[in-house]
């Protein structure tokens, strides 16, 4: 480490915090001021990639509008204070809520970059366990509850989620998913484009199926648009299209599966010409497609976002899991397959058997009755907890990584509720369009100052691999990392003596797991990690099923009764058809230069022209008399937003884009740069009433809107 007055040019290596593909950098530094940021070529996984937003680490980490220190609102100002006198008073606030009202009056939001952080990741659940709040509340409920649901109701457990085994595979349908803009998800794959290039060198194929012709679909072999929300509907046509046409083969894994004959009943009526006017697909691609899945022997069918968070993201991530399933490519090299993680969260004891799963309509939100999932409520629900009176109505809040008031669906609804709570603390590194809301708020250390190990992503990466970052500086005095503010606060909220205050290092729980994980033998642990700051491959991933699975029985049910329960609703949409003529379906995009709704402060992603447009198609264009550039007026049930309209091809008509993480505009943020990209939020039209009930993952794709020129 440097000391104070070491003016010598330092190199330090770590992992990129901002996207799944944890891209290894190397970062040139002065005595702590950072110089320059590159890919690092000598990590085996990441081979030197880097995109854009690795070079704005130091934007944040340099950023004037950051925060240093406590910040406590005092009448309508902020006031600075010491960490003793926040967190002393946070925990005394939050302990009078609960004897006033209960455990239950208080919610708790966990946003994104508690998975990009290792400290954060393992340090709140204690603390939230302190609180004994059962209100939680996450941005999977917004993201990927579908593929925790599916992979819970087939495999037996929600973290088992299979990953795409791109460099063996020779097709690859993606649905759903954007990897050259995103970087992809679900699926830690660094430079995701050299990759998918080297699919098409070997002869294989690329395919995308989305209602954008995105960045990804731009270079695959093949793209097709769909009305946003009707996945299901091609997903159960590519099913029956197997069973009709004797295509059906799990290979392997027949021995291992139940429920074929039920399956085949249910998606019976989905033939290819029934589903084509509701998802816009003709049937000889869908037959095309079911084909070429099954008869190339080394294929993935991979989807996401889009469509995990619509209307049926519980049905199409159960029907992604089977077809893969069905021809042969789940748990086959090139196909789907399982990682073996150098810390396995779901390593149990040799010998004991495996808990059976049952993290799911244990209790019910209060006011809308939805399911609890892995121990959360659907986010959507937040805003009506804390508006509705009665026992239990949520009066406080504690937000960590989180920016719901711009990632949640009727984001105003929500901003409008949070001003009404007794009290609210936010975890978090800037005064931002949600922390402006709480009384508290309490800024860690971040992104090149933390220690973190990516527990998550190298499960679901498509090698194994494992790398830990240390921080880039010594911790500078008065400030914390995020898990010492977890910690204090738990040892605070338990009501121990301060004599007997101990703060658990997460960092001893990550020694462990790799101590005692796959990879003992060979001498996995974080001494072992630090003298590879490039990070180790630990080789591709294997075929692991049976020996996997969570099933109670130790098999794979292809017809689970929550998923056959749930087909009626997808079936009454489809007698229903297509909506009115005079509404356009809204979804979102993202962009490679933006992260969700918080690296808009980063001046050095905002150059170039305004990426917070609305993209419509040119016939739709022209029936509603708007041109390129010109600002429209987009309503929903729930609001309304002002945006330049872009006028593309590359959109399916019917369908309007927006990115999702603007609307900076709101007052009371510090937030420089961001407001003066303040865009719109699109959240602002996405409604919390819209949701896939079966999960309860909220429906942010095929909203609604009505669009007019201004
Ligand atoms: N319409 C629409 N809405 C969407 C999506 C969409 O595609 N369309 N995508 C959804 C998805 S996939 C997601 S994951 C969610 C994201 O939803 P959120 O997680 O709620 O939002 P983020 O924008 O990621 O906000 C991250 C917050 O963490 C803070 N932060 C950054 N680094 C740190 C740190 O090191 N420590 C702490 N304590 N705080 C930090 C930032 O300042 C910011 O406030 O949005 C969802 N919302
Ligand atoms: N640059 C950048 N990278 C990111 C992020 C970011 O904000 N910016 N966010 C990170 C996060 S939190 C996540 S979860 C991942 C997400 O990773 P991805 O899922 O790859 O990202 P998206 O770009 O949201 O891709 C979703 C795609 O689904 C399409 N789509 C929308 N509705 C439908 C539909 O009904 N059906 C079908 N078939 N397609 C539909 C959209 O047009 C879009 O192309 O990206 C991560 N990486
Ligand atoms: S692709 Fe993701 S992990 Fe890699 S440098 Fe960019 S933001 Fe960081
Ligand atoms: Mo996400």
């Amino acid at each position: 480490m440097s000391s104070s007055t070491d003016q010598s040019l330092r190199t330090y290596y770590r992992a990129c915090n901002l996207c799944e593909a944890i891209c290894g950098l190397i970062v040139t530094h002065r005595n702590g001021q950072v110089v320059s940021i590159a890919g690092d070529p000598d990590d085996p996984f990441s081979r030197g990639h880097i995109c854009p937003k690795a070079v704005a680490l130091r934007d944040v980490y340099e950023d004037p509008n950051r925060l240093r220190k406590p910040l406590k609102r005092v009448g309508t100002d902020w006031q600075e204070i010491g960490w003793e006198q926040a967190l002393d008073e946070v925990a005394d606030r939050l302990h009078q809520v609960r004897t006033q009202h209960g455990p239950s009056a208080i919610g708790v939001y966990a946003g994104n970059p508690t998975v990009h952080n290792s400290g954060s990741f393992l340090a709140m659940p204690g603390m939230v366990k302190a609180l004994g709040a059962r209100a939680v509340f996450s941005a999977s409920s917004v993201d990927q509850f579908p593929h925790h649901f599916a992979a819970w109701q087939l495999f037996g457990h929600p973290l088992l989620m299979p990953v795409p085994d791109l460099d063996h595979t020779d097709f690859w349908l993606i649905i759903g998913g954007n990897p050259i803009a995103s970087n992809g998800s679900i699926m830690t794959a660094p430079d995701v484009s050299t990759r998918l290039r080297a699919i098409q060198q070997r002869g294989g194929r690329v395919v995308v199926i989305d209602p954008r012709r995105t960045e990804t679909a731009h270079r695959a072999d093949e793209h097709h648009f769909i009305r946003p929300g009707t996945d299901v509907f091609l997903l159960l046509a590519m099913t029956q299209t197997l069973f009709a046409e004797q295509l059906v083969n799990p290979g392997r894994l027949t021995a291992l599966t139940d429920g074929l004959g039920t399956l085949q009943e249910a998606v019976a009526p989905f033939t290819p010409e029934s589903v084509m006017a509701i998802t816009g697909i003709s049937p000889d691609v869908i037959r095309a497609l079911a084909h070429e899945l099954a008869q190339t022997p080394r294929a993935a069918l991979y989807g996401r976002v889009g469509v995990s968070t619509q209307e049926f993201g519980g049905l199409c991530l159960w029907l992604i899991n089977v077809l893969n399933l069905l021809t042969g490519h789940l748990d086959e090299p090139g196909g789907m397959l399982f990682t073996s993680p150098a810390i396995d969260v779901l390593a149990t004891r040799p010998g004991s058997p495996r808990p059976v799963y049952n993290k799911y309509n244990r209790f019910q939100s209060r006011v809308s009755q939805k399911p609890e999932f892995m121990g959360e409520l659907p986010v959507a629900c937040l805003a009506e907890e804390i508006e509705t009176p009665g026992d239990g109505q949520l009066r406080a809040l504690v937000t960590s990584c989180g920016n719901p008031v711009l990632s949640t669906p009727n984001g105003r609804r929500l901003e409008t509720a949070l001003t009404q709570l007794d009290f609210m603390v936010s975890i978090d590194i800037y005064l931002n369009e949600t922390t402006r809301h709480a009384h508290y708020i309490l800024p860690p250390l971040t992104g090149l100052e933390t220690a973190n190990y990516d527990l998550t992503f190298h499960m679901l990466a498509i090698r194994n691999t494992a790398r830990y970052s240390e921080p880039m500086v010594p911790k500078p005095d008065g400030t914390l990392y995020d898990w010492e503010i977890f910690e204090h606060l738990r040892l605070r909220l338990l009501g121990t003596s301060r004599a007997e205050w101990t703060l658990q290092n997460p960092e001893k729980i990550i020694d462990q797991g790799l101590r005692y994980g796959p990879y003992a033998r060979q001498g996995l642990s974080l001494t072992y990690l630090r003298e590879y700051p490039h990070g180790v491959d630990l080789g591709p991933l294997q075929s692991q099923l049976p020996g996997r699975l969570f099933t109670p029985n130790g098999r794979i049910d292809v017809a689970p009764a929550l998923f056959l329960a749930d087909l009626p609703r997808a079936h009454a949409a489809l007698q229903e058809g297509t909506p009115a003529p005079d509404s356009l379906l809204l979804i979102s995009r993202r962009h490679l230069r933006d992260n969700n709704s918080w690296m808009h402060n980063a001046r050095v992603l905002m150059k170039g022209r305004n990426r917070c447009t609305l993209l419509l198609h040119p016939t739709d264009a022209a029936r509603l008399g708007i041109v390129t550039g010109q600002s429209v007026r987009v309503r929903s049930r729930v609001g309304e937003v002002d945006i330049p309209a872009d006028i593309t091809p590359d959109i399916m008509p019917g369908v309007v884009c927006m990115p999702h993480g603007y609307g900076h505009h709101r007052t009371g943020t510090r937030l420089d740069v961001a407001q003066q990209h303040a865009g719109a939020s699109v959240n602002d039209l996405t409604d919390e009433a819209f949701a896939d009930s079966l999960t309860g993952n909220a429906a942010l794709s095929g909203v609604p809107v009505w669009v007019n020129g201004m």
